[in-house]
């Protein structure tokens, strides 16, 4: 359907690569793992020594060494070393690096996990010649770097330093800490959600730079919010959308997430409420950059997306009739479909305002109409008055995710919607988030629906507790009651700097 925009699209995306910044990180210190129930995940880390104890001595034939840098980086791993003596074998090095104790400390062998074991970071070197630098050609995103050999030959060898050159498009020079107001709890809130956020900030925004290392527009969404209101990347997101347009298929729908490639990006996993996002995206891009020409010029996109969604919708009620992944949270026990219609829904509200505001309302004349009858009928179907809630599912279950999107799709007066949202958040019927993405989305509709003082309590109470156990970037998968949750069946592929986490409170 955009066939012929898509190449341009493509390289105007390309054109927009940015010039990624560059900055030499340390170790701090040497340390051991070690296993202790009383630690999370069951693992932390002990200090053996100061980093400058190791370098510049003559090492055994047989060592390791872990460093932490203190500190998350994500970057290229550069070690000095020195060799003396005949170089009589190639020179072989294991590296493993490491987001968390828990990673750092597990064997990668006994990994049980459904993702491919590519994810966990390690890495073989094996040299021919005594290479005064080595450095790893992958990225790499990682606290915690382990150096082993084992049984080396007779040359004797010193390592001189260990560093990473760390890189992002994220600029700290536009950034604004919070007011005077704010705590110490706050500010390390704030601190850490804006470290993830810039790890994220590469070549595109990723998930999280351990693992996906992609662009989901459901991950876009969010980060693009947490950036208009930090680092005030704009370029960025307009690469990002422009990503997305130019991977659009025959019918004009657009993927749930990308893999950057030239000449064009590759089209990832489909989701459903991902792509619908589109013109929900485009508009904060627009409104956030006052950039109108881009936004006409990906208009038709969006509207694209909100015409694909509404083929999901019969007597103007969603209805998931399976098939596709609508994602929503990552939460088993979800019953999806009222959420998914206030998705649908929201995705309507925000084409039309999106229109509105590009001058463009004729090209959405019937949304009007249509998102008022949705309004009804979503209610008429959804909400309980008995209950006060929207439930779903045979079930009637209640859940954070279906009062959630029927509150950005004002399925309620304001007033009680209000008042649904302050009583949801210590409601124990209630099926809670699944993890940070969706917590997220409550800070927002909070905010939205003016509770500002309710959104910073649920982000001190949530992030908070990330923070207390030791976070340095907010996590993918955060339940305080389960340590080792993992959608991925092993909680050592999760992402421990994952930019969905960013906390979206506005310290103002
Ligand atoms: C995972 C990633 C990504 C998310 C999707 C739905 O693979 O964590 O961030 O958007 O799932």
């Amino acid at each position: 359907m955009f066939y012929q925009r898509e190449l341009r699209w493509a390289e105007e995306a390309e054109a927009l690569k940015p010039e990624l910044r560059h900055e030499r990180i340390s170790p701090v210190a040497v340390v051991k793992a070690e296993e202790d129930p009383a630690a999370w995940q069951g693992w932390r880390v002990r200090h053996v020594a100061a980093p400058e104890e190791v370098f510049g001595r003559e090492l055994p034939r047989s060592w390791e060494y872990t460093f932490d840098f203190g500190r998350y980086c994500v970057g290229f791993p550069v070690f000095h070393f020195e060799f003396s003596g005949l170089f009589d074998a190639p020179f072989r090095l294991e590296v493993k690096l490491a987001e968390v104790p828990c990673e750092l400390g597990r064997d990668f062998t006994t990994y049980r996990g459904d993702l491919g074991r590519g994810w966990l970071q390690e890495a073989l070197v094996v040299e021919d010649t005594a290479p005064a630098e080595i450095r790893l050609p992958r990225r790499y995103a990682f606290r915690y770097l382990q150096l082993k050999v084992v049984v080396n030959s007779t040359y004797q060898v010193v390592l001189r330093n260990v560093q990473c050159d760390a890189v992002s498009a994220a600029d700290w020079s536009c950034v604004t800490p919070p007011g005077e107001a704010y705590d110490q709890l706050d500010r390390s809130i704030w601190r850490i959600g804006l470290t993830t956020l810039a790890a994220c900030m590469q070549e595109c925004f990723e998930d999280g730079p351990k693992r996906d290392r992609r662009l989901w527009l459901g991950d876009l969404r969010l980060q693009a919010l947490a950036n208009y209101r930090s680092f005030r990347n704009f370029a960025l997101v307009k690469r990002c959308l422009l990503m997305f347009a130019a991977s659009a298929d025959e019918d004009g729908g657009i993927p749930g997430c990308v893999y950057p490639g030239s000449p064009r990006p590759l089209a990832g996993n489909y989701t459903f409420d991902y792509s619908i996002l589109f013109g929900d995206v485009l508009l904060d891009y627009v409104n956030a950059s006052g950039d109108e020409a881009g936004g006409r010029d990906l208009f038709p996109v969006a509207r694209r997306q909100s015409e694909i969604a509404l083929r999901e919708v019969e007597n103007d009620c969603f209805h998931y009739r399976g098939g596709y992944w609508l994602f929503v949270d990552w939460q088993e026990k979800l019953d999806r479909e009222c959420a998914g219609h206030g998705i649908v829904l929201y995705s309507l509200i925000r084409t039309l305002a999106l229109a509105q505001r590009l001058g463009l309302e004729s090209e959405v004349a019937e949304y009007p109409a249509r998102i008022e009858r949705m309004r009804r009928a979503g209610y008429a179907k959804w909400f309980d008055r008995a209950r006060g809630y929207f439930i779903s599912g045979a079930d009637r279950q209640i859940s954070w995710a279906s009062q959630i999107w029927a509150a950005f799709a004002g399925m309620l007066p304001e007033t009680e919607m209000r008042e649904l949202l302050r009583r949801l958040v210590t409601e124990e019927e209630a099926v809670p988030p699944g993890g940070p993405f969706l917590y997220n989305q409550m800070v927002l509709v909070l905010e939205r629906y003016g509770l500002h003082r309710e959104a910073h309590a649920l982000t001190r109470a949530f992030w908070g507790r990330m923070v207390e156990l030791g976070a340095d970037t907010f996590w993918e998968v955060f339940d305080p009651a389960d340590p080792m949750r993992s959608p991925y069946g092993d909680p050592i592929i999760n992402s421990h700097c994952h930019a969905w986490s960013t906390p979206l409170f506005s310290f103002r």
